[in-house]
C-alpha cells in the first residue's frame, strides 16, 4: 500500500531509494538543502554534477548518493518565485512529475521531497505544498512499486502544513497521508 509520510528533520538522514535535492540550473551547489546534501554526500557528489551539463528549470537530474545513506539523489531544479506570473507553479509541479517518473521507471521503493522553492527561491510555501502533494498522489495511483513518499522539512511551520494537507493528525511527527 502507498504510503505518503511528513518527516521533520534532515533530509541527508534519510536512507531511502532516493532524496531529491533542491538544486540550481548549474547543478553546482549552494546553500540550504543543496548544501546540507553536498557536505553528507562527499566530494564525489559535486564531481558527478559537474558532468551533466546542468539541468533547466522544471527538470531533474540523477547521480548517486556516495556516502549518504539515500542510494540515488535526483536533482530538481525549482523555479525563482518572480510574482507568479513566470509559469512557476507550472515548473515546481514539473520537477515533482519529473522526479515522480524517474522513480518510476528506476522502480524506487522510497523517496523523500525536500520543499523544493520554499527557500531562497522564495514560493510562497502553502500553494507549494498544495502542489507537491497534487502532483505525487497524482504519480502514485501509476506507480505499484514506490511505497514510502516523504515530505521532509526542516521546519515545524512547513511540517505542519503538509500534515494540514495530509490529513495527518496535528503535531504527530510522522504518519499516513489520505490525501
Ligand atoms: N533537510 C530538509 N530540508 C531542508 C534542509 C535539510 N537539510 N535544509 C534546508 N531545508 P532551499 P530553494 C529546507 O533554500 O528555495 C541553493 O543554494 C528549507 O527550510 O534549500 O529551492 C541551491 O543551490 C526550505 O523549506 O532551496 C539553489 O541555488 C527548503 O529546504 C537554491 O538554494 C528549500 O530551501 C534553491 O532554493
Amino acid at each position: 500500500m502507498h504510503r505518503i509520510r511528513v518527516y521533520q528533520g534532515d533530509i541527508t538522514q534519510l536512507a531511502v531509494d532516493a532524496i531529491v535535492n533542491a538544486a540550481n540550473s548549474a547543478l553546482n551547489g549552494g546553500g540550504g538543502v543543496d548544501g546540507a546534501i553536498h557536505r553528507a554526500a562527499g566530494p564525489q557528489l559535486m564531481e558527478a554534477c559537474l558532468t551533466l551539463n546542468g539541468c533547466p528549470t522544471g527538470q531533474v537530474k540523477m547521480t548517486h548518493g556516495f556516502e549518504l545513506p539515500a542510494r540515488y539523489v535526483l536533482h530538481a531544479v525549482g523555479p525563482i518565485w518572480q510574482g507568479g506570473d513566470h509559469g512557476e507553479a507550472d515548473l515546481l509541479a514539473s520537477c515533482y512529475r519529473n522526479a515522480m517518473t524517474m522513480a518510476a521507471a528506476e522502480q524506487f521503493q522510497s523517496i523523500a521531497f525536500p520543499a523544493i522553492s520554499c527557500g531562497v527561491y522564495r514560493f510562497p510555501p502553502d500553494q507549494a505544498v498544495d502542489i507537491a502533494v497534487r502532483e505525487t498522489v497524482k504519480a502514485l495511483a501509476s506507480n505499484e512499486n514506490l511505497e514510502d513518499v516523504v515530505f521532509c522539512c526542516f521546519d515545524e511551520a512547513m511540517a505542519e502544513r503538509y500534515r494540514q494537507k495530509l490529513h495527518v493528525p496535528q503535531g504527530g511527527s510522522e504518519g499516513e497521508g489520505s490525501a
